[in-house]
């Protein structure tokens, strides 16, 4: 990840949700080169939303995904009923 980084991420932008669009929950907003954590989404959905301005371009972004069992990551019994 490299993308101009400004404070706010309000130049250039990588806007991650969690959902189809942007009404899902923001999972995180970045810029700069400093690698954000791993996102997990609530369901098989993620949004990404790449921003930027016509000054200073810097590299460019990749992201990788996985798919998760999220029965694996529940503890919770009576969600697996579900
Ligand atoms: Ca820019």
């Amino acid at each position: 990840m490299d993308l101009e980084e400004t404070g706010n991420c309000l130049a250039d932008s990588l806007s991650v949700y969690d959902g189809a669009d942007t009404t899902g929950r923001l999972l995180g907003k970045f810029c700069g080169d400093e690698l954000p954590g791993d996102l997990t989404s609530s369901g098989h959905y993620v949004y990404v939303v790449f921003r930027s301005n016509h000054k200073r371009n810097t590299g460019a972004f990749s992201l990788n995904w996985s798919a998760v069992d999220s029965q694996a990551d529940n503890n919770d019994p009576t969600a697996r009923t579900n």
